[in-house]
């Protein structure tokens, strides 16, 4: 399907200032775990339009709902009792089988644990007329020719559709293949699926496993492992083949199925676990975790097409692996625009200097914070699973000509005091995945703490929302309403600058990612209330 982009506004092309946050922190947010329980979560969803349900993806084979309730101001979350999709249940259902010695055997779906297993969730675009969604597993390969097991199995993008009788339940029935991609190990399986603000699914892949990409699959065009890949899920051009019921994008680089698979949007990528889209301008931010030095950040314009290299198995960050590229095309490699090492001894000139807490080993990407606490938006907010470090530097710096952004203290990094949080980062327990809702807002998903879901809230006392500025147009509030906030206010607006969006519809208090009448409206209304 080709959605129109509800991005209102151009995204920013001018670079503001870099810099860190302001001298005098504040505290202007708070964790706070809304439900825990879950067995291996890896991920949070809220599908379009809505606002009452979260669903929470099990790595063990299970969606589960928690119901918001209460008001906005207060709210409260329950977890169903009832999965919304539960894959052992599906085994009973509509058995899934192996041929073994040509004869069928029921088996399970699902092969889960370490890095394979449910592992992601999207939601269609058009999911409240259609009910339908995308779920990335790791399925038991059936291995029909002989019969054996096959302990890396095979990524499966499935298509669900809620049952038109219970809007908390899929219809089992409804299970559909979109791609099916054999696994040659059993770790780099990707997992994230997304759809873009251009209508399409963006399915990660990784190389396919073990270390260094033995195979060789992240620069190769021919192979659908180690790419991210873009696909239109609402047609099929393979009629004829049930293992592809998907479109092609006429701009995919190789849409043709000359010099590569049609599929590959990117490639070059190790182990893209976790990636999103920023709400304001369809920036699209990959994690793609490193091999033994160097964690990588990738930012892909919304407007910058299709078609990068981002180098791996040669490149690991800026670093040069050694590897052979196989003969495959290096000419045009992407780098990242952000790395952190695995050991502070890594730090060198081009990147700068790390303390060893800045060193991590596995990146989870992130998302950039688009939500209501006004303080906190417009940074990428990321974190490294096994570290606990929680990291943040504004979306919209830019690199310079090498791509890459600067050292740490250039780039307006910084660490636990991202997110200015009462009582500080609370202590985390192995994150995997951000999640983001409707309104912005930010979640973590936790394994440990007996599998933990986390809302970022406000804390403490919000700054004054018409207090855009201080003497002369100045950055930053000065406490006092004068013609100077009005001023930095319109800039900000006509500029197209995220930080003019303060409402939603009808003045509505949640921002809406979009520039109307209404956030005039309610600034200059918040200006003479002199709050
Ligand atoms: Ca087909
Ligand atoms: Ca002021
Ligand atoms: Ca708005």
């Amino acid at each position: 399907m080709k959605i129109k982009s509800v991005y209102a506004c151009g995204a920013l092309t001018l670079g503001l200032a870099i810099g860190g946050l302001p001298a005098q922190a504040q505290d202007f947010s708070n964790f706070q775990t809304i439900a825990t329980g879950f067995s291996s979560p890896v991920g949070v969803y809220q599908p379009p339009g809505e606002s009452s349900r979260l669903f929470v993806v099990e790595q063990t084979g299970r969606i589960r709902i928690i119901n918001v309730g209460g008001t906005p101001s207060a709210p409260t979350y329950t977890v169903a009792a009832t999965p919304f999709l539960s894959l052992a249940a599906l085994d009973a259902a509509n058995p899934y089988f192996r041929s073994t010695g040509g004869v069928p055997l029921a088996i399970p779906r699902l092969i889960s644990g370490g890095e394979q297993g449910l592992l992601g969730l999207a939601f269609s675009p058009d999911f409240p007329a259609s009910g339908k969604l995308y779920i990335n597993y790791t399925q038991n390969n059936p291995n029909l020719s002989t019969g054996a097991v096959d302990p890396n199995g095979r990524t499966v993008v499935m298509e669900f559709t809620v049952d038109p009788a219970n809007p908390n339940a899929v219809l089992p029935s409804s299970e559909r293949m979109i791609i099916a991609i054999n696994q040659p190990f059993a770790n780099h399986n990707g997992g994230c699926i997304r759809f873009g603000p251009d209508g399409y699914l963006y399915v990660g892949m990784g190389d396919g496993g073990s270390g260094n990409d033995p195979n060789n699959t992240g620069l190769n065009p021919n192979t659908l492992l180690g790419k991210m890949l873009r696909l239109d899920v609402s047609r099929d051009d393979y009629p004829a083949d049930s293992m592809r019921n998907y479109g092609i994008p006429a701009d995919n680089p190789f849409a043709s199925g000359v010099g590569g698979r049609p599929e590959i949007w990117a490639r070059g990528l190790r182990n893209p676990w976790r990636y999103s889209f920023d709400k304001w301008n369809g920036d699209l931010w990959i994690g793609d975790v490193g091999q033994n030095f160097w964690e990588e950040v990738h930012r892909v314009p919304g407007n910058g097409g299709p078609g990068r290299n981002y180098g791996w198995r040669v490149r690991e960050g800026f670093a040069s692996t050694g590897l052979s590229s196989g003969g495959f095309d290096i000419s045009n490699l992407t780098p990242p625009i952000y790395v952190y090492p695995h050991a502070a001894s890594q730090s060198n000139a081009t990147v700068g200097t790390w303390t060893a807490s800045q060193a991590g080993i596995s990146i989870v990407g992130g998302m950039v914070y688009r939500g209501n606490i006004r303080p906190l938006r417009g940074r990428y907010y990321f974190v490294d699973t096994y570290r606990s470090t929680f990291w943040s530097f504004p979306a919209n710096v830019q690199p310079t000509p090498t791509g890459w952004l600067g050292t740490p203290a250039q780039v307006g990094l910084t660490e636990t005091s991202a997110l200015q949080l009462t009582g500080g980062l609370p202590t985390l327990s192995f994150v995997v995945a951000f999640g983001e809702d409707n309104d912005g807002e930010m979640y973590l998903v936790e394994q440990g703490g007996g599998g933990r879901i986390r809302k970022l809230v406000p804390a403490g006392t919000q700054p004054a929302l018409a207090d855009a500025a201080g003497p002369g147009q100045s950055v930053g509030a000065d406490g006092q309403y004068t013609a100077d906030d009005i001023i930095v206010y319109l800039n900000w607006f006509f500029a197209s600058d995220p930080r003019a969006d303060v409402s939603g519809p009808g003045q509505s208090p949640r921002v809406d990612q979009q520039l109307t009448a209404d956030d005039i409206i309610v600034f200059l209304n918040a200006f003479f209330a002199g709050i």
